[in-house]
């Protein structure tokens, strides 16, 4: 199931571009607009719904297991996994999606410019 006004199922479909990480019948990864760190992605199902309780769980444990390759492929030691529903939670798009955010050493910093203001 698609939704026509989704911006992560247009991403999804191709209308909106995107830095593509993987694609499967069911998943799709791509990397974070706003990277909290280098190389903040974003793992979703392909089937839309605004919160986790709206993704059948086939879909969903594939997400996990996405986000999971992810993580070793990129070689991450130290990482977070966030997952937002609704707006107090501060969900800002309402397609479900993980983030996986790596935590590099401090020596190294996060590889991103933090906002200023
Ligand atoms: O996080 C929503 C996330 O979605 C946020 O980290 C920015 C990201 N985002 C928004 N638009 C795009 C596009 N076009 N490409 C890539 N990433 C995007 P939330 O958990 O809902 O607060």
């Amino acid at each position: 199931m698609s939704s026509a006004a989704c911006l992560f199922c247009k991403i999804i479909r191709g209308e909106i571009p995107s830095m593509k990480i993987f694609e499967s019948e069911k998943t799709f990864a791509f990397l974070d607009i706003g990277p909290l760190s280098k190389g903040h992605s974003l793992i979703i199902p392909k089937h839309h719904g605004a919160k986790l309780h709206d993704i059948p769980d086939d879909q969903l444990s594939e997400v996990l297991s996405v986000t999971k390759k992810i993580a070793i492929a990129q070689g991450l030691e130290d990482y977070n996994i966030l997952q937002n529903n609704g707006r107090i939670a501060h969900q800002v798009v309402d397609h479900v999606h993980f983030h996986l955010i790596p935590k590099p050493n401090k020596e190294e910093g996060l590889g991103v410019d933090w906002p200023t203001k």
